[in-house]
C-alpha cells in the first residue's frame, strides 16, 4: 500500500521522470529473510510475481542471477523455458531486463574462488556457466552484465598468491567479453567491487582497484568494462560513498550502480537506500544528477528480516521514493540562493590559471608571483554552507 501524506492530499512522493532508469535485482525479493543465524521468515515469491509488482511501482528494470531463475544443473531446454517465461512477463509488463550476472559463490564447488579457483577444472567450469548466463541475458536484452566475485578471494594467503588470483581473474573477464564482442552482444561488462564477505578478503575492493584492474586489459576489451560500485560495499570498507562513484564517473566508467544502505565497518547489511544516513544518500545524487548520470540505477538491498511478504513492497517503495526525494532535494540545492552565494564566495567554480604544458607555459608559471598568506587568508564558509544544506534536508526553513 503507498504511503500516504498525513492530510491526505498533498503529494509527498516526487513524480517519475521520461529517462530515469530504476531497477532491482530480483533475488532481493525473493529472498525470504533467512541469515546465518535464522531460518527464512517470508513465503517465497516467484520470478514472475516479483516482476509484476517492480513494474506497478515504477521500476524500468529488473536484474538477475542466473540461480535466481534456474538451478545450477539446468540443461539448455529449461533455461530456455525460463528465459521464454521471462520475455513473457516482461512484454507483458513493460519491465526491461537491466542486467544479468553469473552466480560464482553459493555451489560448495566455489568454495575456494571460481575465476581464481586453484583448479583449472572449476575455472573452466565457471566461464562455461558465465558464458551459458550471458546467452540468456543477451536474449533477454540485458543492458549490461555484472561480475561480483565474492569468493574470488582469500583467507589463507599463503595458499593463494593475489598475484596469481588477479592474472587469472583477468584472463577469465577478457575471455568472456571477448565471447560478448564475438556474438556481437551489446551489453556493457561491470565489475562489482566488495572488501570482504563472504570471503575473509576479496579482491578488487573498491572502485580504485577495478579501475586499474580494467586499465590492465587491452584496449578493445577494457573499453567494454566499467565498474559497479555498491553503496554499502563502500560503507564496510569505511570509505567515502561519494568519492568512491565520483572516481569510477569521472573516470567515465560508471555504466551501473548499486544502491542500499549500510552502517560503516558492519556485515553486509544491505538496507533500504536512504534508511541509514540521509545526508550521504543526498550528496550520492546530488552528484549523480549534477553529472548528468544516466545509466541502470539498481537497488541491491533486503528488506528487514521482520517484514513479512506484504513488507517486501513497502520496501520496494521506499528505495525508488527515496531516490526521488533526493533528487527533489539535491534541485533545490543548486536553486537555492544562498548555496549559490556560498559556492562562489568559496570560489567553486574559479577558472585555472594554468593552461596546456609547454615549456613557455612552464616558464610563465614558474615566474608568477604567490603572496601565500595572503591567499591563506580567504574566508571559507563551509560551515554555514553545509548548515544550509543540512536545512535544506530537514526541511528547515533557515533565516
Ligand atoms: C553482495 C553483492 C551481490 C551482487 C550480485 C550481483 O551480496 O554483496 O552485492 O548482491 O551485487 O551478486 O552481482
Ligand atoms: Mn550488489
Amino acid at each position: 500500500m503507498p504511503i500516504e501524506p498525513p492530510d491526505g492530499k498533498e503529494p509527498t512522493m516526487p513524480a517519475s521522470e521520461e529517462n530515469e532508469k530504476f531497477a532491482f535485482g530480483l533475488w532481493c525479493l525473493m529472498n525470504r529473510g533467512g541469515d546465518p543465524f535464522g531460518e527464512p521468515v517470508r513465503e517465497a515469491m516467484s520470478q514472475v510475481a516479483a516482476m509484476e509488482g517492480l513494474a506497478r511501482r515504477g521500476y524500468w528494470g529488473y536484474e538477475f542471477h542466473d540461480n535466481d531463475l534456474w538451478p545450477i544443473n539446468a540443461g539448455p531446454r529449461e533455461i530456455g523455458k525460463v528465459v521464454a517465461t521471462l520475455a513473457k512477463a516482461m512484454d507483458r509488463t513493460g519491465l526491461r531486463c537491466a542486467s544479468g550476472t553469473t552466480n560464482l559463490f553459493t555451489h560448495p564447488v566455489f568454495k575456494d574462488g571460481a575465476f581464481t579457483s586453484h583448479d583449472p577444472k572449476v575455472r573452466a567450469l565457471a566461464i562455461a556457466k558465465a558464458m551459458r548466463t550471458i546467452d540468456a541475458a543477451a536474449e533477454l536484452g540485458a543492458e549490461n552484465f555484472i561480475f561480483w566475485g565474492g569468493r574470488e578471494g582469500a583467507e589463507v594467503d599463503i595458499a593463494k598468491s593475489p598475484v596469481d588470483g588477479i592474472r587469472r581473474y583477468r584472463d577469465a573477464i577478457c575471455f568472456l567479453v571477448q565471447y560478448i564482442l564475438d556474438n556481437k552482444y551489446s551489453m556493457t561488462v561491470t565489475v562489482e567491487p566488495k572488501p570482504n564477505e563472504p570471503r575473509g578478503d576479496i579482491y578488487l575492493p573498491t572502485v580504485g582497484s577495478v579501475l586499474a584492474f580494467i586499465a590492465t586489459m587491452p584496449a578493445k576489451i577494457g573499453r567494454r568494462v566499467g565498474v559497479n560500485p555498491e553503496f554499502a560495499h563502500v560503507k564496510m570498507a569505511g570509505l567515502n560513498v561519494v568519492h568512491e562513484y565520483g572516481q569510477a564517473l569521472e573516470a567515465g566508467k560508471l555504466f551501473e550502480l548499486h544502491l542500499n544502505g549500510q552502517n560503516p565497518l558492519r556485515y553486509d547489511q544491505d538496507l533500504s537506500f536512504g534508511s541509514d544516513n540521509p545526508k550521504e544518500g543526498l550528496l550520492l545524487v546530488h552528484m549523480l544528477e549534477s553529472n548528468g548520470f544516466d545509466g541502470i540505477i539498481a537497488f541491491d538491498a533486503h528488506p528487514y528480516r521482520v517484514e513479512d511478504n506484504d513488507g517486501v513492497w513497502d520496501f520496494v517503495e521506499r528505495n525508488i521514493r527515496n531516490y526521488r526525494l533526493f533528487r527533489d532535494k539535491a534541485r533545490q540545492i543548486d536553486a537555492d540562493p544562498r548555496i549559490a552565494e556560498l559556492l562562489d564566495q568559496i570560489g567553486a567554480a574559479s577558472p585555472s590559471l594554468v593552461g596546456r604544458y609547454s615549456a613557455a607555459e612552464a616558464a610563465r608559471i614558474k615566474a608568477m608571483k604567490f603572496d601565500p598568506d595572503a591567499l591563506a587568508t580567504r574566508r571559507l564558509p563551509y560551515e554555514r554552507l553545509d548548515q544550509v544544506l543540512t536545512e535544506i534536508l530537514l526541511g528547515v526553513n533557515f533565516k
